[in-house]
């Protein structure tokens, strides 16, 4: 295997100084399928480099994966003990069956950045899904049925008339954060309001009951693309019965939402986190360049039931999804 030496380099990854070796960090790209003389790339035009697969014109190309990993201090080792191929052996891996070499760990809670469901929070463990099962209808249930679909990793729901839910079941008086990146589709029939005043909102709920199954109570971190305003709400009984589904919130002085100071796109890509910590919860929405929108309000009596993906008067697209709970 070919080998690149770069100068050893001391960045600043949050509080914590991280050593890498290389000229750039890019942590997405730690993330990338491993690789050995054992297990080849399989992909058309990629090759093994550096113990990753990657473009086989970056392979040794300044800014390419291969100058963003250290060479020393990550041997290639036996499979068996390194199943991954970061150089790390599974016992002293902070992330056995995913390669991160530089062993990043944010939160220091000894479990590395690449396979940490919350990587700035400490504590936090997967609550319901990885990638892996989060296609599992038998861990995660579509309501609708046949008109949910995981497609490539992305949970779609293709319908844009009407109010959808997936959800799972979750322990109650718990801690909890979801995050989602998700798109907006096409916009349709909210079959709430008049047409003139159609909501189309996405987001992500964490109800108050794990056993009526049917209905909505429960808070809601949602993003509204007519109105772009970003909601964090309750949704009580009385306000489904008087068709009130997605309108009303708990704490009153919240129920405008915040807006957000630029106009939604549909297929681009949002990401938005649902944090439930010590009865404070918080709704936080990035959009692409980095600006941040954050909504919050408090419950003392805040318990939660079920997780759910939602969506109200649009198609929307969800991927990698991730609910922590500590
Ligand atoms: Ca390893
Ligand atoms: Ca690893
Ligand atoms: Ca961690």
């Amino acid at each position: 295997m070919k080998h690149l030496r770069c100068n050893t380099t001391l960045l600043i990854f949050g509080i914590l100084p991280l050593l890498v070796s290389g000229c750039s960090f890019d942590a997405s790209r730690l993330e990338r399928r491993a690789c050995s003389p054992t297990r080849p790339c399989t992909s058309t035009g990629e090759t093994c480099c550096a113990g990753f697969c990657v473009r086989e014109d970056t392979c040794g190309v300044d800014g390419g994966l291969f100058d963003s990993v250290p060479s020393e201090g990550a041997p290639d080792l036996d499979p068996l003990v390194d199943p991954d191929g970061d150089g790390h052996p599974s016992d002293n891996d902070n992330c056995p069956n995913t390669a991160n070499r530089t062993q990043a760990d944010t939160d220091g809670d000894g479990v590395g950045d690449a396979c940490d469901c919350a990587p700035g929070d400490d504590g936090f463990t997967f609550a319901v899904v990885d990638e892996a099962s989060f296609a599992d209808p038998v861990q995660f249930t579509p309501l609708d049925g046949a008109n949910w679909a995981v497609i490539d990793e992305i949970y779609r729901q293709p319908e844009s008339d009407g109010v959808h839910r997936a959800e799972h079941s979750l322990g109650p008086n718990k801690e909890y954060l979801a995050r989602v990146r998700f798109r907006f589709g096409e916009g349709g029939d909210d079959g709430l309001t008049q047409p003139s005043q159609n909501l189309e909102m996405a987001g992500l709920a964490l109800r108050t009951s794990d056993t009526d199954f049917n209905l909505g109570v429960g808070y809601y971190c949602g993003v509204d693309f007519v109105e772009r305003r970003l909601h964090i709400g309750y949704t009580s009984r009385e306000a489904i019965s008087h068709g009130q589904l997605f309108l009303l919130s708990k704490d009153e002085s919240s129920a405008p939402g915040k807006l957000i100071g630029q106009q939604l796109l549909t297929q681009t890509p949002y990401t938005l986190t649902f944090r439930a910590v010590n009865q404070n919860l918080s709704c936080t929405l990035e959009v692409p360049g980095g600006i941040t929108y954050e909504y919050h309000v408090t419950d003392s009596t805040f318990s939660t039931g079920r997780f759910a993906l939602f969506t109200v008067g649009t198609s929307a697209d969800f991927e990698a999804v991730k609910v922590c709970a500590k």
